[in-house]
């Protein structure tokens, strides 16, 4: 019997599973983040699961909550199976490796998406209007060109299975009040530029991210932290560097293997649910996860958990 058999999940992403553990251990204040070997492609999440994707993710979000603690605090405890809850021992086998115990924040309600190339709901409202967010971009740029700088374009939370709305700064203004709202787009832009150069020199274009911050009380004032996963590719476009081409677009550095296929061998309209995959296609798209996550740290994946 796994986890989610046993225990239910407080809320449940399409890949990601959180757990309220104050409720389940009362602990307070705590929640465990659990990242699941399942993919998404094209909305569907694919009955395949991918060998080490959850703690490739999980990794690459403990990276860059490290390299990155210097510009914005967030909200790890801990992802040491030693710090697990008595109530998962049972599952520490299942766990390692793909679980972050984190501090629960408050959460703004707001996706916090930055980009610096130019893709997907970007792309097309730019050729819509000339615009990304009520953003005015110059005239005549490419899809997936690197924009003159990296652009704030905020959308809004939707729920599970529908599409974010993108809306203005001034939309989040007026949601969070000015100084929240500029803290969050001052915070983003930051975190991504920094992201962006690192990951550059090491052959990846991080085109665009989406992030989450939360809210803690510190003392007697509030402060902003990374929450959710981190600049993963789950929550970004990663591109490869090598063979970067605007005016069309850009190969996923790790799902083309499998869009490809699906577009080849899945008749959407014939067949509703989306087809198992071929051996090869799972084999491939769990090396470009473990491909990510050592051009970036630098490391060789070592798996901690069991497959
Ligand atoms: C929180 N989520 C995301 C989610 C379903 C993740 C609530 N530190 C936190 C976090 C985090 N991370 C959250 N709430 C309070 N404190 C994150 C959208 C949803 C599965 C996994 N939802």
């Amino acid at each position: 019997m796994g986890l989610r058999d046993d225990i239910t999940p407080s809320s449940q992403g399409k890949v990601r599973d959180l757990y309220d553990l104050s409720e389940l251990c009362g602990l307070p204040d705590q929640l465990l983040f659990v990242a699941s070997d399942r993919i998404s492609a094209f909305d569907y999440v694919l009955p395949d699961a991918i060998p080490f994707k959850g703690e490739v993710l999980t990794r690459l979000s403990l990276f860059w909550f490290e390299l990155l603690a210097d510009v914005v605090p967030n909200h790890l405890i801990s992802a040491d199976v030693a710090a697990l809850p008595e109530r998962f021992a049972a599952y520490r086998d299942e766990l390692a490796g793909r679980f972050m115990l984190v501090r629960r924040a408050r959460m703004f309600p707001v996706e916090c998406i930055v980009r610096g190339y130019l893709a997907g709901s970007g792309l097309a409202e730019y050729q819509r209007n000339g615009t990304v967010c009520g953003l005015a971009l110059p005239a005549g740029l490419a899809n997936s060109a690197r924009l003159p700088v990296p652009i704030y374009t905020p959308s809004t939370k939707a729920a599970l299975g529908a599409h974010d709305e993108n809306i203005t700064f001034a939309d989040t203004v007026r949601l969070l009040g000015e100084t929240d709202a500029a803290a969050l787009r001052a915070t983003a832009l930051v975190v991504y530029e920094r992201a962006r150069d690192y990951a550059a020199e090491r052959g990846i274009i991080i085109a665009d991210t989406k992030f989450e911050f939360g809210q803690v009380a510190s003392g007697d004032a509030n402060t902003i932290i990374l929450a959710d996963e981190a600049l993963t590719p789950d929550s970004s476009r990663f591109w490869p560097a090598e063979g970067y081409l605007p005016g069309s677009s850009q190969p996923s550095f790790d799902k083309q293997y499998l869009r490809d296929w699906l577009a080849a061998n899945w008749d959407r309209k014939a067949s509703p649910n989306p087809p198992h995959l071929p051996p090869e296609v799972i084999e491939a798209t769990s090396a470009k996860y473990i491909q990510a996550y050592e051009l970036l740290t630098g490391e060789s994946f070592v798996p901690q958990g069991r497959r």
